[in-house]
């Protein structure tokens, strides 16, 4: 198959309500979305970069250039009879893991409509539905983050998810346990503590957490492998692993008891799958997270998210936890078990609002095949 056209458009939409974290405040989810357009099909995927370089070193800018110089002339060469064709041809640029995902993830739903299958069933998906959670942010004040937790619990997610920093941790998980003994929690400190803060792990470790996401820096594995000694609860581990590679070290070390798979983090839905499957043939369990992602990306994880090994519930909310109107129709929504439905419809599954993206872009940039 022939790809004929790729469209990038450059969007921001306004987050509901921000989400900071330990490094910084998200207010928008700006992101890149790729179209690729081909015999007839089209498919759709999402760069969740950033306009700040502090998850991992890609913003939507760089996202922009390397996409447009590098990785999509290429592809116009290429007749595409997998999605290994492209993971192949993007493999000689080194790392740009959000640019990779938007294309990885378009090609994988333009080949999967050409099939008439979704994209679920294209990644060897068994489940209909996925247990979910929500992740809530840091905010000026405990009072104000317990009101949004119990908003949220009201709302029918069985899994909180809290983000913690040095000197918002103990007091918080406490208060939080007190009201909510048998809520099932975890907490994400986005890289933001060292192990010389061991004496907060330990006090975190007697109030029943699901997991510990992240503690140390954000490219360790071997500092955690001495932490997770310590501590009864798993340590999962987000930013440290962005290859299959890394998550067979952080196997060997026993870093971490659980892996979070982000597709974007791990340059798209290739990489994903290998990681997933070499953490099953090792009895790692994973579960998926999220990045603030519109509809499209968050399709995509929900999809990704019906492979079998995924074993908590996933950082993927309905689209009303996230933005006043999303970009995809029919919106995500939540099922009074706390799941998303994983969509059965070929590709996405999903219709992407193109006249809503349109009036949406900031950038709009069109590649051609010549
Ligand atoms: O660390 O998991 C994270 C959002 C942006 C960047 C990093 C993270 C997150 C989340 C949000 O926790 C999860 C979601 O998409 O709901
Ligand atoms: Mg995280």
């Amino acid at each position: 198959m022939r790809i004929e056209r790729i469209s990038l458009y450059k969007i921001a939409l306004p987050l509901l309500f921000p989400l900071e974290v330990s490094f910084g405040r998200w207010t928008h989810r700006h992101s890149v979305l790729v179209r690729v357009e081909g015999e007839g099909l089209e498919g759709w995927g999402e760069c969740p970069a950033g306009a700040f370089p502090d998850y991992n070193a890609e913003t939507w800018v760089t996202v922009l250039y390397v996409l447009k110089t590098f990785l999509i002339p290429p592809l116009f060469d290429l007749d595409v009879r997998g999605l290994a064709d492209v993971t192949q041809s993007m493999s000689r640029v080194r790392g740009h893991a959000f640019a990779k995902t938007g294309l990885e993830w378009a090609v994988l739903d333009w080949l999967a409509r050409a099939e008439g299958i979704s994209l679920a069933q294209k990644l060897g998906g068994t489940r209909s539905r996925a247990p979910v959670g929500v992740s809530l942010g840091i905010e000026p004040d405990i009072e104000e983050l317990m009101a949004r937790v119990e908003e949220f619990l009201a709302r029918g997610y069985a899994r909180i998810k809290l983000k913690i920093k040095p000197g918002w941790d103990i007091h918080v998980v406490e208060t939080f346990r007190s009201r909510h003994p048998n809520v099932s929690l975890m907490v994400d400190a986005n890289n933001a503590y060292r192990l010389h803060h061991l004496p907060v792990f330990q006090a975190l470790d007697e109030m029943e957490l699901l997991m510990i996401e992240q503690p140390l820096e954000h490219d360790d594995i071997y500092f955690h492998s001495l932490l997770q000694k310590e501590l009864r609860t798993p340590i999962t581990l987000d930013e440290s692993i962005q290859s299959p590679l890394h998550a067979r070290a952080a196997i060997a070390l026993q870093a971490c008891r659980a892996i979070n798979i982000k597709p974007a983090r791990m340059s798209g839905p290739s990489a994903a799958v290998a990681v997933h499957d070499i953490c099953q043939n090792a009895g790692m369990p994973v579960w998926h997270g999220g990045m603030l992602e519109t509809g499209v990306g968050r399709v995509a994880n929900i999809a990704m998210a019906a492979l079998p090994n995924f074993r908590f519930p996933a950082d993927i909310s309905a689209s009303d936890r996230y933005f006043a109107e999303d970009i995809i129709d029919p919106p995500v929504v939540l099922n009074s078990d706390s799941t998303v439905s994983v969509p059965r419809g070929p590709g996405l599954g999903v219709d992407v609002k193109l006249d809503l993206v349109e009036s949406l872009a900031q950038i709009k940039e069109v590649i051609e095949r010549k």
